[in-house]
């Protein structure tokens, strides 16, 4: 599969020493900021110009040769939503939570779990309902990316997510170690690969009763994060409301914070914009064709992650998104709304990577 240009950071490129890509063992640097020279040009003689004809001939017979036969590269699919409106969407808050209850009333429980992971540390757990909606961004979405188009997804069941990004000290709990670069038993653990995530799923299902946890599909993960909302973050589109929250480049002072500070979303879910990316289960795709719901046994190596982070931006960026040397580009909470994609190998670690389980709204 053919992959979008990868762009460097060379400041996390010091936290995390070895080959990025194949073939890439160094940061590429930023794109310079192209500044125009007027000079001035000599008359061009009769002769000049007809060569200047020949040659503009020859290189559009040539273009054509290449567009027609050499580029392979898939279309981008049409931006209307496919399969037509979402049923019941978007919806506001109030309606969400009604939702959720219901939800957890249907369950015969509450709308919030907790699961005992021993040495006094919990993991807390939020109903998310069945639904459908339109994954992806509008075209009139500012700063949209064209890998998120619109189109419908059904959440046939409804699951436990947790309210937080897993911390260090449930990571502690299960893996009996933890890599983060910034420490704190409340901080989201990070410096863990999709690998890593697996491992920590598999060894939270042999300790707990309820077996069945694992990744967010990257529907899932959408869905949960905008708890009805169409706009470009849960709460809205505003960019000054985002540090509300979210922990994000403007008030990170670079760097992870704990869990759980910032407001929730209509679903008491915590953090999914800002603090560390969240690793989701499905295989990436540069425009979406299914895999968006398929599981973690799907086959791929790339693997998606979602919300931003704590940092200024992420380490890809889609082919179509404006020069990221540009400031407006760089730093702006573009990276947390609710549609945003970004992908990474599955072995890759980065001091911005995490997760946040879920698991069966039925094993309960
Ligand atoms: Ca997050």
């Amino acid at each position: 599969m053919a992959q979008p240009p990868k762009l460097g950071d060379a400041g996390v490129f010091a936290q995390n020493p070895g080959p990025r890509w194949p073939g890439c063992t160094s940061a590429p640097a930023p794109v310079p900021t192209r500044v125009s020279q007027v000079t001035a040009r000599p008359r061009a003689s009769a002769s000049t110009w007809c060569c200047l004809a020949a040659l503009v001939i020859l290189a559009t017979i040539l273009s054509a040769l290449v567009n027609g036969c050499g580029d392979t590269s898939p279309a981008p699919p049409p931006v209307t939503a496919a399969g037509g409106p979402a049923q019941g969407w978007p919806f506001d808050a109030a309606e969400a939570r009604r939702r959720q209850a219901e939800a957890a009333e249907s369950l015969g429980g509450k709308v919030e779990q907790q699961v005992d992971l021993g040495g006094g540390v919990k993991l807390d757990l939020a109903l998310v309902p069945a639904g459908q909606f339109l994954m992806g961004s509008p075209v009139s979405e500012a700063q949209r990316g064209d890998d998120e188009s619109q189109h419908q997804v059904t959440i046939s069941k409804p699951f436990w997510m947790g309210k937080y990004e897993v911390t260090q000290e449930q990571w502690q709990a299960i893996m009996g170690s933890n890599p983060s670069r910034f420490q704190g038993s409340k901080n989201p653990v990070e410096m863990v690969s999709w690998d890593d995530c697996r491992s920590f799923v598999a060894k939270l299902n042999e300790k707990v009763t309820w077996r069945g946890f694992r990744l967010p599909t990257e529907a899932e993960w959408e869905w949960a994060c905008r708890a009805g909302a169409a706009t470009r973050f849960s709460f809205g589109d505003s960019d000054t409301s985002l540090a509300e929250y979210a922990w994000f480049d403007w008030n990170s002072s670079s760097r992870t914070h704990q869990v759980g500070e910032k407001k929730p979303n209509a679903w008491g879910l915590y953090d999914m914009h800002g603090n560390v990316w969240e690793w989701c289960a499905s295989p990436f795709t540069s425009h979406y064709d299914g895999n968006e719901s398929k599981s973690e046994d799907a086959p791929g190596r790339f693997r998606v992650l979602r919300g931003g982070s704590w940092s200024y931006r992420p380490r890809y960026l889609p082919s179509a998104h404006p020069d990221w040397s540009l400031p407006d580009v760089r730093f702006n909470p573009r990276y947390c709304r609710s549609a945003f994609r970004v992908w990474d190998p599955s072995e890759y670690r980065l001091d911005d990577y995490g997760c946040r389980v879920v698991c069966s709204a039925r094993t309960f």
